[in-house]
């Protein structure tokens, strides 16, 4: 009988046995392929023949196989790229056995996964932190060290893994780090972008845009993986189809297909056996592309076809807030979550016993924001279409597999797909969110009868100005649990985003305030304070950084004190040098470093700092024997490409800043250093040396922030609103020991709606109008008249929406109260290490444990 074809939206299916169509089960021979840990061949390969127990020997004698063998190299003439491949792969063979271990248990033991989707990772490099994460550090410096080789030039070689904008990204790759360190079985999946972040230069003080192409002589970390090829099909239409007995089937036809290769990079927990995976996808177009054409003499269309096909994963978008709707980015993200769903199915149902019955006490997937949420309409879709489930059923186990996490509350960074484009890109899936939206509208009405206000928001459509998809209404519906990033953040997301959501689902909501990994974040980028940390109170704090309370007692002590400056001015120094070469300035290490780096954004309010730069340079021309304390000026950030006023503001500081470095009349009193190409090495080197933490965002706006939290461990005192973590932060700290200024979010509101007019406090205050004219004016850039024409704009004739001019006074009296403390060393440097050791709750550790616990229902699992 031919398949009725109907055009309507489909229906509900009927109920089914969720078990009865598992997929194929394990292939022997790679349940083989993962069998226990052997130690014998481990001990193989770090003792190879002739070779002592010495650990820098035995690295000596890896990195010289490696150098001959792998890359045929002579040591004579190897490069430092060289040394830095032969190392990291001799570290490698070790991680490599300890990877498969891991997966031989987790897999043998069937245990209860997570696995992390984001379409970001920041992970930066990885040489450093393997060697630390599994004891070889010391071995691996003698070693290269006794072969000639300077250490930290052949850790330059390593490029950055820049897989990511910037909290977000980082967050993912500090998560992935305590996921392994607390041994839980975890996987993260990405995609391989073959372009990450692009890289930033200055020219006359401009941002310009370099692409990142940080695969192309290869990297020794991953691990190509063909054999778990994913297929993906997308475009096409649906062809509403009914079987025999009147059963809705629809059939999504006329698809393109697109392949999916997995690069899997080993992620080597600290002090632990636990290696879990990181698997990125890169995407290829299928072998038998457009046959008919290649075999019709079109050889050049066949394979541009094929290129197409490979842009899927070639370029990072470089937004780190402003959601622009391009097709290719929902490609993108239905081709990473496709193929990472169809490699969990893979991993499930190949081990005896698993079915759909147990897929979701098996499977727990967390949405890193809603860039990856289109796998919830995957995973529904495989369900209803490939497996017959009904959608009761379905719905269950979906919901019960996914949780979301919410990073944003700015509206612009909401992401909304046009009805339009999902059509045709994943018409099937369009339906799918039709029906789930009738689901929600029922609940609405049985909660709000007859509300249809409340029906408008909490729908999955927003009817307003061209129809769009709203993926953040779609993540909370099809996730059980929703979390927001800091406790001010989660507070708001309640209040403001989601009030009925948090009405219609009690509980559903919950904070998880973020945190960094205590391995890069201090021990890894400074280890003088690290060394003298571990030489008073132990090593334990690396993996448990509440100990570092340990260290309170010594806040009041003069020469642990004196201790602890001496080791901030020697980052400082080294600090110095990178600005002198990156930037060409002179700067003291004496000086104050002030440091704001973070994403080039109006909301952080760079152009804030700026305007606190320039009245002191007013205040030093108009009075030269002002006495202020010396300070360097520390910026690094970039701007999204296409965000003109960020880099107006990039281009602002940048001349503003030339003019004062070279001004003769101030004395170098005052420095301005804008580091280019901002990324995490980069931070590394920033973070330790910084006495001042800039964390100025307009409250409200900023969800939680991570760099904040680096800064503070690492003994710099923040400046700061109360938005996002700096709350959290100012509680364990004290009040006494971070500097808070501006309005607090009541406050911003309440201006807000009584009618915030930037123009009054431009004309109250005289030296606000003074700055702001010489900003307007051509005093910067001669001969070129209005060059910051944008940013002068927004203060005023724009509205002034961070509201930089109401919080300028507040900043400039906060800056006061800075520059009197920095004059009382002994003080100071109580309350930097207090900052240290009072920093403890910001551990990923922390917050890795609290997802387990509360969303993942997740146990630890040690390799032994
Ligand atoms: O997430 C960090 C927070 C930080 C917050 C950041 C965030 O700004 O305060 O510490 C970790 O929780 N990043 C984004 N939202 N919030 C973000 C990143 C990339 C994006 C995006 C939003 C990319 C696109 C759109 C929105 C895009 O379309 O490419």
């Amino acid at each position: 009988m031919p398949p009725v074809v109907k055009p309507s939206t489909p229906r509900v299916s009927e109920p089914a046995q969720p078990s009865r169509l598992p997929l194929p089960a394990a292939n022997p021979a790679e349940l083989a392929s993962t069998a226990p840990f052997a130690p014998l061949i481990y001990t193989a390969i770090h003792h190879p023949k002739g070779s002592t127990d010495n650990p820098t020997e035995v690295m000596r004698s890896l990195i010289q196989r490696h150098l001959v063998s792998t890359l045929a190299r002579h040591t004579g003439s190897a490069t430092p790229r060289d040394w830095w491949v032969a190392t990291s792969l001799a570290v490698r063979d070790g991680i490599h056995e300890r990877m498969i271990a891991t997966q031989a248990v987790h897999n043998i033991h069937n245990v209860r996964r997570v696995y992390y989707f984001s379409l970001e990772y920041l992970i930066g490099r990885l040489f450093g932190n393997n060697l630390l994460a599994t004891g070889q550090y010391e071995a691996a410096k003698e070693a290269l060290e006794s072969l000639g080789q300077d250490f930290e030039h052949i850790r330059d070689a390593e490029v950055d893994m820049g897989l990511g904008n910037g909290g977000l990204g980082r967050l993912a790759a500090c998560f992935l780090d305590s996921l392994a360190t607390l041994d839980y079985p975890a996987l993260g999946y990405g995609i391989y972008y073959e372009f990450g972040l692009f890289k930033q230069a200055f020219i006359n003080g401009h941002q310009m845009e370099h692409p990142d192409n940080w695969i192309l002589f290869g990297d020794p970390w991953e691990v190509v993986r063909p054999e778990y090829t994913q297929q993906v099909q997308l475009y096409g239409r649906v062809e509403n189809v009914f079987d025999d007995r009147g059963n809705y089937r629809p059939r999504w036809v006329d698809t393109k297909t697109l392949l999916g290769v997995p690069h899997d990079i080993p992620i080597a927990g600290y002090g632990t056996e636990t290696v879990n995976l990181l698997r990125l996808w890169s995407s290829k177009a299928t072998e038998d592309f457009d046959l008919a054409a290649f075999n019709s003499g079109g050889y050049v269309e066949a394979v541009r076809e094929k290129a197409v096909g490979e842009t899927v994963s070639k370029v990072l978008y470089p937004n780190d807030k402003t959601e622009n709707g391009k097709e290719l980015r929902l490609v993108q993200q239905y081709f990473f979550v496709a193929c990472s769903l169809r490699d969990i199915l893979r991993r499930h149902f190949r081990t005896p016993g698993n079915s759909w019955d147990n897929f979701a006490e098996k499977v727990s997937v967390q949405l890193n924001d809603t860039h990856p949420a289109v796998a919830i309409l995957e995973l529904m879709r495989i369900l209803l279409d490939e497996q017959n489930i009904a959608w009761e059923t379905a719905w269950d186990v979906t919901t019960r597999t996914f949780a979301y996490t919410n990073h944003t509350l700015l509206p612009e960074a909401l992401e909304k797909w046009s009805v339009a484009l999902f059509q045709r890109v994943l018409p099937r899936h369009l339906q799918i969110i039709y029906d789930i939206n009738a689901r929600v509208m029922h609940a609405v009405e049985i909660q709000w009868p007859g509300d249809n206000e409340k029906k408008r928001v909490c729908s999955l459509i927003d009817e307003s100005g061209g129809k769009g998809v709203r993926m953040a209404n779609l993540a909370v519906v099809g996730c059980h649990a929703v979390n927001g990033v800091a406790e001010l953040h989660t507070a708001l997301l309640k209040k403001h985003l989601f009030p009925e959501f948090d009405l219609l689902y009690p509980g559903k909501f919950q904070n998880k305030t973020n945190g960094i990994t205590p391995r890069r974040w201090l021990l890894k980028s400074n280890p003088r304070l690290s060394a003298m940390i571990t030489g008073r109170i132990g090593d334990g704090w690396i993996r448990d950084l509440d100990l570092l309370r340990g260290l309170e007692k010594f806040a009041g002590d003069a020469e642990f004190q004196s201790e602890f400056m001496a080791i901030k001015r020697a980052n400082k120094a080294d600090l110095a040098a990178v600005i002198k070469s990156e930037c060409g300035v002179d700067v003291s290490p004496d000086a104050l470093f002030d440091v704001q780096i973070k994403r080039l954004h109006e909301y952080k309010r760079q152009h804030l700092n700026l305007l606190h730069i320039m009245a002191l340079y007013r205040r030093l021309l108009q009075n030269p024997g002002l006495d202020v304390v010396p300070r360097v000026f520390i910026f690094a950030a970039k701007a999204a490409p296409g965000y003109d006023l960020a880099k107006n503001i990039i281009r602002a500081i940048n001349v503003i800043g030339a003019r004062i470095n070279t001004d003769a009349r101030i004395g170098g009193k005052l420095k301005v250093a804008f580091l280019p190409n901002y990324r995490v090495s980069l931070a590394e080197k920033i973070i330790p040396a910084a006495d001042l933490s800039e964390q100025i965002s307009t409250a409200g706006k900023e969800a939680s922030g991570t760099g904040n939290m680096k800064l503070a461990l690492n003994g710099a005192l923040t400046i700061g609103t109360l938005d996002g973590a700096n709350v959290e932060i100012r509680e364990e700290v004290g009040d006494e020991n971070i500097f808070i200024f501006g309005m607090t979010v009541d406050e911003v509101e309440a201006l807000r709606a009584k009618g915030y007019k930037p123009w009054d406090l431009y004309h109250h205050d005289e030296e606000l109008r003074a700055i702001v004219d010489w900003l307007g004016s051509d005093y910067f850039t001669p001969g070129e008249h209005g060059a910051f024409g944008a940013l002068h704009g927004s203060l005023l004739h724009g509205g002034d929406p961070f509201m930089v001019l109401a919080d300028f006074r507040a900043y400039c009296d906060c800056q006061a109260k800075v520059d009197r403390a920095y004059r009382d060393t002994a003080g100071w440097a109580r309350m930097a290490i207090l900052n240290t050791a009072r920093v403890g709750k910001f551990s990923s550790d922390r917050t890795i444990r609290e997802y387990a616990n509360d969303i993942w229902k997740l146990s630890p699992v040690p390799i032994r």
